[in-house]
Protein backbone atom coordinates (compact mmCIF):
# COMPACT_ATOMS: atom_id res chain seq x y z
CA UNK A 1 0.00 0.00 0.00
CA UNK A 2 1.58 3.34 -1.16
CA UNK A 3 -0.74 5.62 1.58
CA UNK A 4 1.35 6.50 4.69
CA UNK A 5 -0.67 7.56 7.72
CA UNK A 6 0.72 11.04 9.33
CA UNK A 7 -0.50 11.39 12.69
CA UNK A 8 0.00 15.54 13.77
CA UNK A 9 1.14 16.72 17.02
CA UNK A 10 -1.33 14.48 19.66
CA UNK A 11 0.99 15.80 22.96
CA UNK A 12 -0.11 16.42 26.30
CA UNK A 13 0.13 20.16 25.51
CA UNK A 14 -2.54 19.98 22.85
CA UNK A 15 -5.13 18.17 24.82
CA UNK A 16 -7.45 19.68 27.51
CA UNK A 17 -5.50 20.29 31.04
CA UNK A 18 -2.51 21.37 28.29
CA UNK A 19 -0.75 24.54 27.79
CA UNK A 20 -2.46 24.90 24.45
CA UNK A 21 -4.85 22.95 24.86
CA UNK A 22 -7.77 21.93 22.45
CA UNK A 23 -11.36 20.88 22.85
CA UNK A 24 -11.91 17.45 21.88
CA UNK A 25 -8.21 16.92 21.42
CA UNK A 26 -8.11 13.40 23.88
CA UNK A 27 -11.34 12.50 22.09
CA UNK A 28 -9.44 11.34 18.69
CA UNK A 29 -7.06 9.22 20.38
CA UNK A 30 -8.83 6.27 20.35
CA UNK A 31 -9.70 6.82 16.70
CA UNK A 32 -6.41 7.67 15.66
CA UNK A 33 -5.26 3.88 17.32
CA UNK A 34 -7.64 2.01 15.13
CA UNK A 35 -7.01 4.29 12.23
CA UNK A 36 -3.32 3.09 12.73
CA UNK A 37 -4.20 -0.92 11.92
CA UNK A 38 -5.18 0.24 8.41
CA UNK A 39 -1.89 1.44 7.54
CA UNK A 40 1.77 -0.25 7.15
CA UNK A 41 3.45 3.16 6.69
CA UNK A 42 2.76 5.53 10.13
CA UNK A 43 5.14 8.32 10.80
CA UNK A 44 4.14 10.90 14.24
CA UNK A 45 4.98 14.08 14.29
CA UNK A 46 6.13 16.64 17.38
CA UNK A 47 5.84 20.11 18.54
CA UNK A 48 9.18 20.57 19.48
CA UNK A 49 10.20 24.02 21.01
CA UNK A 50 13.26 25.19 23.21
CA UNK A 51 11.58 27.04 25.83
CA UNK A 52 12.87 30.48 24.37
CA UNK A 53 11.03 29.81 20.89
CA UNK A 54 9.71 32.64 19.36
CA UNK A 55 6.47 31.37 18.78
CA UNK A 56 6.09 31.77 22.55
CA UNK A 57 3.94 35.41 23.60
CA UNK A 58 6.00 35.23 26.97
CA UNK A 59 9.49 35.95 24.72
CA UNK A 60 7.19 39.31 23.08
CA UNK A 61 6.32 40.13 26.22
CA UNK A 62 2.50 40.34 24.52
CA UNK A 63 -0.53 37.96 24.94
CA UNK A 64 -1.10 35.02 24.04
CA UNK A 65 -2.50 34.40 20.82
CA UNK A 66 -1.71 37.72 19.37
CA UNK A 67 0.13 38.35 16.50
CA UNK A 68 4.15 39.76 15.39
CA UNK A 69 5.73 40.13 12.36
CA UNK A 70 8.75 37.38 12.21
CA UNK A 71 11.16 37.88 9.25
CA UNK A 72 9.32 35.36 7.38
CA UNK A 73 6.21 37.24 8.21
CA UNK A 74 3.26 37.10 10.33
CA UNK A 75 3.73 35.27 13.38
CA UNK A 76 0.39 33.85 15.98
CA UNK A 77 1.97 33.91 19.40
CA UNK A 78 1.21 31.13 21.26
CA UNK A 79 1.19 29.94 25.31
CA UNK A 80 4.10 28.43 25.72
CA UNK A 81 3.76 24.99 24.88
CA UNK A 82 5.73 21.52 23.87
CA UNK A 83 9.08 22.20 25.65
CA UNK A 84 11.61 20.00 25.11
CA UNK A 85 11.64 16.89 26.81
CA UNK A 86 8.45 18.63 28.57
CA UNK A 87 5.64 16.60 30.14
CA UNK A 88 3.60 18.41 28.05
CA UNK A 89 5.42 17.53 24.76
CA UNK A 90 5.90 13.74 24.95
CA UNK A 91 2.40 12.00 23.64
CA UNK A 92 -0.78 11.65 24.94
CA UNK A 93 -0.23 7.96 27.03
CA UNK A 94 -2.90 6.40 25.26
CA UNK A 95 -1.72 7.24 21.73
CA UNK A 96 -0.27 4.06 20.17
CA UNK A 97 2.96 4.73 18.98
CA UNK A 98 4.78 1.21 18.81
CA UNK A 99 4.00 1.05 14.91
CA UNK A 100 4.84 4.43 13.94
CA UNK A 101 8.41 3.96 12.67
CA UNK A 102 9.31 7.45 12.22
CA UNK A 103 8.76 10.46 14.63
CA UNK A 104 9.38 13.87 13.15
CA UNK A 105 9.84 16.48 15.33
CA UNK A 106 9.46 20.10 14.23
CA UNK A 107 9.52 23.66 15.39
CA UNK A 108 13.02 23.58 17.23
CA UNK A 109 14.91 26.56 15.59
CA UNK A 110 14.48 29.19 18.58
CA UNK A 111 13.66 31.64 15.22
CA UNK A 112 10.93 29.73 13.33
CA UNK A 113 7.82 28.09 13.74
CA UNK A 114 6.83 25.04 12.06
CA UNK A 115 3.20 24.08 11.71
CA UNK A 116 3.45 22.26 8.04
CA UNK A 117 5.12 18.65 8.89
CA UNK A 118 7.14 19.47 5.61
CA UNK A 119 8.13 22.93 5.54
CA UNK A 120 8.98 25.71 8.50
CA UNK A 121 6.94 28.58 8.33
CA UNK A 122 10.11 30.48 6.51
CA UNK A 123 8.10 28.22 4.04
CA UNK A 124 11.53 27.17 2.52
CA UNK A 125 13.53 25.32 5.65
CA UNK A 126 12.43 21.37 5.11
CA UNK A 127 12.22 18.94 7.59
CA UNK A 128 13.08 16.01 5.56
CA UNK A 129 9.73 14.24 5.74
CA UNK A 130 8.85 14.32 1.78
CA UNK A 131 12.25 12.76 0.89
CA UNK A 132 11.67 10.03 3.72
CA UNK A 133 7.79 9.86 1.95
CA UNK A 134 9.42 9.32 -1.40
CA UNK A 135 12.13 7.27 -0.91
CA UNK A 136 10.01 4.81 0.57
CA UNK A 137 7.36 5.07 -2.50
CA UNK A 138 4.89 6.83 -0.82
CA UNK A 139 2.36 8.70 -3.39
CA UNK A 140 -0.69 8.63 -0.58
CA UNK A 141 -1.09 10.41 2.63
CA UNK A 142 -3.75 10.71 5.23
CA UNK A 143 -3.26 13.06 7.68
CA UNK A 144 -5.34 13.50 11.02
CA UNK A 145 -4.35 14.87 14.43
CA UNK A 146 -4.35 18.25 16.31
CA UNK A 147 -4.66 20.87 15.13
CA UNK A 148 -7.22 20.70 11.99
CA UNK A 149 -6.64 24.65 11.25
CA UNK A 150 -3.43 24.97 11.86
CA UNK A 151 -0.69 22.27 11.84
CA UNK A 152 -2.81 19.40 9.69
CA UNK A 153 -3.66 22.14 7.13
CA UNK A 154 -0.12 23.27 6.83
CA UNK A 155 0.66 19.68 6.43
CA UNK A 156 -1.98 19.02 4.02
CA UNK A 157 -1.56 21.55 1.70
CA UNK A 158 2.43 21.92 1.66
CA UNK A 159 1.80 17.80 1.32
CA UNK A 160 -0.65 18.97 -2.17
CA UNK A 161 2.18 21.50 -3.52
CA UNK A 162 4.98 18.12 -3.27
CA UNK A 163 2.83 16.37 -5.53
CA UNK A 164 1.15 13.32 -2.90
CA UNK A 165 -2.53 12.94 -3.07
CA UNK A 166 -3.98 14.21 0.47
CA UNK A 167 -6.94 13.03 2.04
CA UNK A 168 -7.70 14.61 5.83
CA UNK A 169 -9.48 12.36 8.04
CA UNK A 170 -11.80 15.31 10.11
CA UNK A 171 -13.27 13.45 12.61
CA UNK A 172 -9.42 12.23 13.76
CA UNK A 173 -8.73 15.55 14.05
CA UNK A 174 -9.63 18.79 15.94
CA UNK A 175 -9.33 22.15 15.92
CA UNK A 176 -8.06 25.13 17.86
CA UNK A 177 -10.40 27.82 15.64
CA UNK A 178 -8.54 31.52 15.62
CA UNK A 179 -10.46 34.27 14.10
CA UNK A 180 -12.65 31.96 12.12
CA UNK A 181 -9.16 29.79 11.07
CA UNK A 182 -11.14 26.47 10.78
CA UNK A 183 -13.50 27.52 8.00
CA UNK A 184 -10.65 29.61 6.05
CA UNK A 185 -8.09 26.25 6.31
CA UNK A 186 -11.14 23.92 5.55
CA UNK A 187 -11.95 26.53 2.26
CA UNK A 188 -8.12 26.44 0.98
CA UNK A 189 -7.79 22.60 1.66
CA UNK A 190 -10.85 21.84 -0.26
CA UNK A 191 -9.72 24.73 -2.82
CA UNK A 192 -6.26 22.68 -3.56
CA UNK A 193 -7.33 19.43 -3.88
CA UNK A 194 -7.59 18.07 0.04
CA UNK A 195 -10.21 14.98 0.16
CA UNK A 196 -12.14 15.74 3.61
CA UNK A 197 -12.86 12.53 4.58
CA UNK A 198 -14.05 10.35 7.64
CA UNK A 199 -12.29 7.49 9.35
CA UNK A 200 -15.50 5.00 8.67
CA UNK A 201 -15.18 5.96 5.18
CA UNK A 202 -11.22 5.34 5.07
C1 LIG B 1 0.28 23.95 16.59
C2 LIG B 1 0.07 26.11 17.27
C3 LIG B 1 1.39 26.14 17.68
C4 LIG B 1 -0.36 22.73 16.00
C5 LIG B 1 1.62 23.96 16.99
O1 LIG B 1 0.10 21.60 16.28
O2 LIG B 1 -1.36 22.89 15.26
N1 LIG B 1 -0.46 25.02 16.72
N2 LIG B 1 2.15 25.05 17.53
ZN1 LIG C 1 4.06 25.04 18.42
Amino acid sequence: MSEALIVIDVQNDFCPGGALGVEGGDQIVPILNRLQERFETIVLTQDWHPADHRSFASQHQAEPFSTTMMPYGEQVLWPDHCVQGSEGAAFHPELDTDRAQLVIRKGFRSSIDSYSAFFENDRSTVTGLAGYLRERGIERIALAGIATDFCVAYSALDAVKLGFKVRVVEDASRAIDLDGSLAAQMKEMRGAGVTITTSDTL
